[in-house]
Formats: C-alpha cells, structure tokens, sequence
C-alpha cells in the first residue's frame, strides 16, 4: 500500500550554474563544465540534478530575471551545449529539472517592453497602476528591499516588482499570461525534460485591489502578495500542463506555513513544496534581516518545526541550504572545531527523514560561509538592497553595524565558486572567478575529499546508497524521541516490521543516550561519522556531533 513514485525515491543535487565549473575559462561556469562533471554526480548517486535558470538573462539576479524562456544565456553556452547536458546525464539515468520563474520576467523580456509601450495584447500583461512619479500606488516593499513599486516614464505608469526593479511582476490574472507561460512550459517539457523547480510561485495571486498592508511587517505587503485568492486555482490550471509527462514539480513557497503545504499538492497542484519554517529557527520575530537577532537557535525549536513538518506534511521537501541561504555547515553546525562531524550530522539527518532529500552543490565538500568586508565585496541584490534600506532607516549607521548579520546571512555565501581542488581558483576556472572563491579551498575541495575515504564526500555517498537500498528511509513513518533533549536528536523510521533509528548528538559536547521506549540492545550500526560506535546506543557516551543510524 505504499504510494510509490520515482520522486519519492530520489536525491536531488542543485546545481547553481554560474558557480559550478567553468569550461571556457571566461570565470563563469557554464552547461559544457557541468556536462564535464556528469560522472562527478553519477559517483555521489544523485538521481535528479535541479539546475537553477540557464535562460537569456541580463543577470540583475543571476538569471532569476529572464529575458526569454526558450534560450540559454550567452555565457552559459548555446542550446546545443543544453542538449549534450540532457543527454550526459540522462546516460546515466539522472534525471533533469529546470527551474522555472515565471512570477516576474526581466524587464528587458520583449514582453514587458511591448507592455511598456502598450502594444496590442500586451498592455495588462504587468502590474500597471496610474499615480503621480511621486507617489508610489501603495506602500508594498520589495523582498528586496526598497517600495515594490517603479514609476515607468515610457509607459506613464508604475509597475509591481515585488524583487528587484528589473523583475516585474507579471499580471497572473490576464489569462493570456497564463497561456504564455503555459507553452513555455510545454516547449521545455517536448525537449524531454524530468520536471521543474517553480520559483516564488507563493506570490503568483495578489489580492484584487492593491491595498496598503500591515506596516510593522517585516516584508510591507506581504498579506497581499502571499497566497492571494486566486492561486489554488493558477497552480491547478498550471498543473494541467503537466499531465501526460512524467515529471515531478517542487514548488518553492518561502511565505507557506506548514498547514498551507498540502494545499496546494496533489492532483490540482504540485508535487511537492520547499516550506521554510525550519529555517528560521535562528532568526527572531521580525525575520531573516533584523541585525539585532540571529544566529542563535535552538536544538528543540528545530525539533518541533521538522517534526510537524514531517507529520504534517503529505510529502515534504527536506533542505537546508540552497543558494539562497548561508552555507549549512556554517548555519546548522559547527564550520571550525567541528565542520566534518557537523556536516556528516547534517547529511545523516538530510539523508533519513521522510521526503525528497536535496543537496545543494558543496554541502558534499562541507563548504562554509566567507566574509565580506564590504558592500562593494557583495554581488546579492537581496542582501544589497535590504543593507541599503537598514542604513537609510537609521537602523544601523554604516556597513561595518552590519557586517556581522552580513557575515551571517547573505545568500552570496552559496554562490562562492564550487572547490575543486587546490589550485588557484580551486579549479574552478582558468581566469578570474565572477565571484571570489572562499580561502579555504586548499583544505576544502573535491579532490581531497574524494581521496579521503571518511570525508564528508563519502558520507554523502554512502548514506545515498543506502537511502536507495532501505524502503523505511524513504516511506517509513517518522517518530520523534526525547523532544525536550537539547543535545540529542533522536527518531525512528518504523515501515511494516522494520525499524531504523537515528541518534544525532547535535553539539559540541558528549552526552550519553538513554532512551528506555526504545529497545536497543539488539541494535546494530548501519552508519556512523566515528568508525568506533558501539552497537548499542543505550549508556553510549556520544562524541561532538556523532550521528550514527541504526537498524533495530
Ligand atoms: O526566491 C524567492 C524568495 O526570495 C522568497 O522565498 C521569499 O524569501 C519569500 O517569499 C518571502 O516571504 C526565489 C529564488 O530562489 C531567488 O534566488 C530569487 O532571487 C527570487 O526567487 C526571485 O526570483
């Protein structure tokens, strides 16, 4: 009676590709260096590679602004060089999703330029609202800081941006809009495509009129442009698409809560969604950008929030980094004393719960965050542009108040050149990188942890193996143990008479496991990150961030 689907069963690997391996040596990777690296995936066993947008783009936020749906961005390559990549990794049955933003298009898209002009079919393709150059429509702020809002002087009007000023909203409500972005979808689905990643698909309804919103928001509007009236039925309508391939869809909702996921999965809708409450763990009330409340968090809210995920949710999508977040080493555990045992704990937690595991590129290395000393050293628009805003507020005076939350958060950590191995440029490019690549890439890097049989690397490898060979890891139920312990994260995985449990000492203390609900001196060692666990967790002494899984 398991509900059985290739995408239930599968680990997926992201691929930002503007930082994964550059083939031409411009200091930008590009299709040809990720083809290059095909067998570098076939070797970990990821089953799916998510490669975040490689269409024509003027790069305002790094191809997340698409200025054509059906071609690849110059520096990325030609769609020949996008063929040859299908193919090299459909030869090694690794499937292929693309991420699709459609929420926003870039402004230089032959859309919004024939709506700024007011063409024939085009007019209400955008958010256009009259007012004064003034006065913007409402008092919306962009997730990226700064009004929502830009005046158009072409057109005489101001557009919605709810990102940057080069990313307008498109006009979901005009059905035409919807049609559109169906063929684009449709054209890539022919190509032969696995499915899709949909970006920010949470703001696709907004509601009717555009009223002011809730001014102590931390995002202003956010009430109006988050799971408006309409979007069950856009997603249905989108989701129509799709029937009669075989594909699976994961959509990105940064605004769902836990009891929203579900309803927008199933057959109107999804597959599966990126819900992020388990994220925030470490920030305060007023969100990811308050310089005053981050990095602390604690070991039982994590618990809550991923155990209600994983009871609540039908089928959730497990991560925690993506290249929008910090390094997960450096968020999650412990980047220094502790990196290769807290980045195996982290691995072995990905790697075990109930979902559809995703890894994103360099949390296989252990990768960690960089420091930026100033705001020219950013490339983010999301972290430049809510820096701005802290300092025009008077919240804080300069760079340097909020380098420590920069340090911290800035999405920019993920997009550091992947390591290779320890020449310069860690072997990512021949030239200068695009972006600086982290110091640390004479001890961090692929060709190391490859040669090092107990790396992170390997852990990953293993723990994927076995993700393929045990049933109970991908469908088993999942039972928390000891909820109000602040070192152990503890759990079961229970499918029909088998049991896998999981002790993860989630510190940089010893502490000895006692759980007497769980009978454990038949137990036996399936993986460990110490090569010497007893096989009996029970009066075991767990070492700094040891993360062992058992089968009972
Ligand atoms: O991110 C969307 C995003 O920023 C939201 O999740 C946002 O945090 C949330 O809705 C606020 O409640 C995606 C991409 O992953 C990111 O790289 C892009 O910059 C962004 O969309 C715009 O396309």
């Amino acid at each position: 009676d398991i509900d059985r689907q290739w995408w239930k069963e599968a680990v997926v690997y992201q691929i930002y590709p503007r930082s994964f391996n550059d083939s031409d040596g411009d200091g930008v990777g590009d299709l040809q260096g990720i083809t290059e690296k095909a067998d570098y995936l076939a070797d970990l066993g990821v089953d799916v590679v998510w490669l975040c947008p490689v269409y024509e783009s003027p790069n305002a936020d790094n191809g997340y602004d698409i200025s054509d749906y059906r071609a690849i961005m110059n520096e990325f390559g030609t769609m020949a060089d996008w063929e040859a990549l299908l193919d090299a990794l459909h030869e090694r049955d690794i499937r292929l999703i693309m991420d699709l933003v459609v929420n926003h298009t870039s402004k230089q898209h032959e859309w919004f330029q024939q709506s700024r002009r007011r063409e024939d079919g085009y007019d209400d393709y955008y958010h256009w609202v009259d007012g004064t150059p003034s006065e913007p429509p409402n008092n919306w702020k962009s997730i990226f800081g700064g009004p929502a809002w830009t005046y158009d002087d072409e057109r005489g009007q101001w557009y919605l941006h709810l990102f940057d000023p080069e990313q307008p909203d498109l006009n979901w409500r005009n059905p035409e809009v919807r049609d559109a972005v169906t063929e684009a979808v449709t054209w890539w689905l022919e190509k032969g495509i696995d499915g899709f990643r949909l970006d920010a698909i949470d703001h696709l309804s907004k509601s009717d009129a555009y009223p002011d919103g809730d001014p102590d928001s931390a995002i202003v509007g956010i009430e109006h442009f988050s799971h408006g009236p309409r979007l069950p039925e856009y997603l249905d309508e989108l989701s129509a698409a799709f029937e009669g391939y075989d594909t699976m869809i994961v959509g990105e909702m940064g605004g769902a809560d836990i009891e929203q996921v579900d309803d927008y999965t199933g057959e109107d809708g999804v597959d599966m969604i990126f819900q992020f409450d388990h994220m925030g763990v470490s920030v305060g009330p007023n969100g990811r950008w308050d310089p005053t409340q981050f990095g602390e968090w604690e070991l039982t809210d994590l618990k809550e929030v991923i155990s209600q995920q994983q009871d609540e949710i039908d089928w959730p999508a497990l991560f925690f980094g993506n290249h929008d977040q910090p390094r997960l080493v450096s968020h999650f555990g412990d980047d220094e004393t502790y990196r290769t045992e807290s980045a195996t704990l982290i691995a072995t937690f990905l790697l075990t719960l109930r979902g559809t595991p995703y890894i994103y590129q360099g949390e296989e290395i252990g990768m960690t965050n960089t420091e930026f000393d100033s705001l020219e050293a950013i490339d983010d628009p999301m972290t430049v542009g809510i820096v701005e805003d802290l300092i025009a507020d008077g919240v804080v005076d300069s760079y340097e108040e909020v380098r420590d939350l920069v340090d911290y958060q800035s999405r920019d950590h993920a997009r550091t050149p992947m390591q290779w191995d320890d020449t310069e440029n860690a072997g990512f490019t021949a030239d200068d990188p695009w972006f600086d690549v982290n110091d640390n890439y004479d001890e961090i890097n692929v060709e190391s942890a490859l040669a090092d049989t107990d790396s992170i690397w390997h852990h990953y490898e293993t723990l994927i193996e076995l993700r393929h060979s045990e049933d109970v890891l991908v469908y088993g139920d999942y039972d928390l143990l000891l909820p109000d312990h602040d070192q152990f994260y503890a759990y079961t995985r229970t499918l029909e008479n088998e049991t896998t449990l999981v002790v993860l000492n989630w510190s940089g203390e010893c502490s000895t496991f006692d759980c007497p609900s769980v009978p454990t001196a038949d137990a036996n060692v399936v993986v460990s990150n110490y090569d010497d666990t007893p096989s009996d967790p029970t009066g075991h002494a767990f070492r700094p961030y040891e993360a062992v899984v058992y089968q009972l």
